[in-house]
C-alpha cells in the first residue's frame, strides 16, 4: 500500500469535511476499526524483512497528520455548530441537585408506604390492590356492615352524586373493601397486604385528614389463630420501628372481625414527652364475612389489620401534625 497516496488523499479530504456527518464518514474510512490506517498496518506482515522499520516509521507518521487533520477539522465543525461543541458522555452519572435542576424526592406518606410493603413482602405477604371508588356491597354489606348502620350514614362517607334509583357510589371509606375483592377472586391460602387511599369527611386536626393512606392486610388460610394476629403485628411493629418499641393492643369493635382489637405504639414527641397513638385495627375475620364469599368457615379462619399510613409515617419521623404532609411546603417536604 502507497501510505503517500494515502496520506495525499486523506489531507484532500479533510480540508473538504464541513459536517458531522461528513466526519464521521471520514473517520470511518480511515480511522475505523476496519478503515484503511488498520488495513495499512495489515500490510506490515507482506512486506520484505528490510524494508519494514522503513514502513512502521512513515505508517505511524501518516497516522498522526491524518489524526491530527481529523481533530482539527472536527474542532472547526464544532466552532460553526455548537450542538457539536460539548461532547456528551452519556455513560457519566446525573447531577441530582443544581441550582437550575431539582428533581425533588418521593413523598415521605409514600416512602412509608414503600418500606411497608417490603417489610411484608419479606414477612411472606404479596401486594394486593383494590379500586378508590367503591359501591356499598364491597365498602359496607359484605363487611357485615347492615343497611342502617351508622358507619353509612351520608354524613360520614363521600358519596357521588348520582342520578334516582342509581345504585350508591363512593369513595372507599377504609382499604378494609379490598378484603373482599380478593376473598371474591382467590381461595386460601391468603396473604396479602393492599396499601391506598381512603376518605371519610373527619374534621381536620394534628392526627385526622379527610384523605388519607391505609395498609389492610389479610391472611385466611386452616388454623389461624388471634396468636398468628398478634405475632404478625408485635412482628411489625419491631421491625418497623426497632426491636424496643413498645406495643399494646386493646379490645375493640369492627363489624368484619370477632374479637377485634386496636393496637397503639408509644409515641415520643419532640418535646420529649411520650403518649400512645393508635396506629390501627385488626381482629379475626367474621365467619360471616367469609361465608360472604363463600369460603368455609369451618375450614378456614383468618385475621385482617388495617393501619393508618400517616400516622406510622409521624411516629416513624417525629412529625406531630398529619397536616405537615399536604400543604406541599417543600422546605417540609425535602428533608425525607
Ligand atoms: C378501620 O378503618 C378498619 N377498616 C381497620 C380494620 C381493618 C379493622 C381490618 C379490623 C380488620 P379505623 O377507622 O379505626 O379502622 O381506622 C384505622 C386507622 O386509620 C386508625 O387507627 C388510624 O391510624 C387511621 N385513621 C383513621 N381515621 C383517620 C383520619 N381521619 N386521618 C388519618 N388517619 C386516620
Amino acid at each position: 500500500m502507497n501510505l503517500d497516496e494515502l496520506s495525499a488523499g486523506a489531507q484532500a479530504e479533510l480540508a473538504m469535511l464541513h459536517t458531522a456527518r461528513q466526519l464521521e464518514a471520514f473517520r470511518i474510512k480511515y480511522l475505523g476499526a476496519r478503515g484503511l490506517l488498520k488495513e495499512a498496518g495489515d500490510h506490515l506482515r507482506a512486506i520484505a524483512p528490510e524494508q519494514k522499520r522503513e514502513y512502521g516509521r512513515k505508517l505511524n507518521e501518516t497516522k498522526r497528520a491524518i489524526q491530527a487533520g481529523f481533530e482539527a477539522a472536527r474542532e472547526a465543525v464544532a466552532a460553526r455548530s455548537p450542538e457539536l461543541s460539548t461532547v456528551i458522555d452519556i455513560t457519566e452519572p446525573g447531577r441530582i441537585r443544581t441550582e437550575q435542576y431539582s428533581p425533588g424526592t418521593l413523598h415521605p406518606v409514600n416512602q412509608t408506604i414503600d418500606d411497608l410493603t417490603d417489610l411484608f413482602a419479606r414477612m411472606g405477604f404479596s401486594i394486593a390492590d383494590g379500586p378508590e371508588l367503591e359501591d356499598e356491597f364491597h365498602n359496607f354489606e359484605a363487611l357485615n356492615v347492615p343497611p342502617h348502620h351508622p358507619a353509612r350514614d351520608p354524613l360520614e362517607n363521600f358519596y357521588l352524586e348520582r342520578p334516582a334509583g342509581a345504585a350508591p357510589y363512593m369513595l372507599r371509606s377504609q382499604t378494609s373493601s379490598v378484603q373482599i375483592r380478593i376473598m371474591e377472586n382467590r381461595r386460601p391460602p391468603i396473604r396479602i397486604v393492599a396499601p391506598g387511599r381512603v376518605y371519610r369527611p373527619d374534621t381536620v386536626d394534628a392526627t385526622h385528614s379527610w384523605m388519607f393512606h391505609q395498609l389492610e392486610g389479610l391472611v385466611v388460610d386452616r388454623d389461624i389463630t388471634m396468636i398468628d394476629l398478634k405475632t404478625c403485628i408485635v412482628q411489625f411493629a419491631r421491625g418497623f420501628f426497632g426491636t424496643d418499641v413498645k406495643t399494646r393492643f386493646r379490645p375493640s369493635f369492627f363489624p368484619f372481625t370477632e374479637p377485634s382489637a386496636e393496637f397503639d405504639v408509644l409515641f415520643h414527641y419532640p418535646d420529649g414527652s411520650a403518649r400512645w397513638m393508635e396506629l390501627g385495627g385488626c381482629g379475626m375475620v367474621d365467619p360471616n364475612v367469609l361465608a360472604m364469599v363463600k369460603i368455609d368457615p369451618e375450614i378456614y379462619t383468618g385475621f385482617a389489620f388495617g393501619l393508618g399510613v400517616e400516622r406510622v409515617a409521624m411516629r416513624r419521623h417525629g412529625v406531630d401534625d398529619i397536616r405537615a404532609f399536604y400543604e406541599n411546603d417543600v422546605r417540609f417536604l425535602r428533608q425525607f
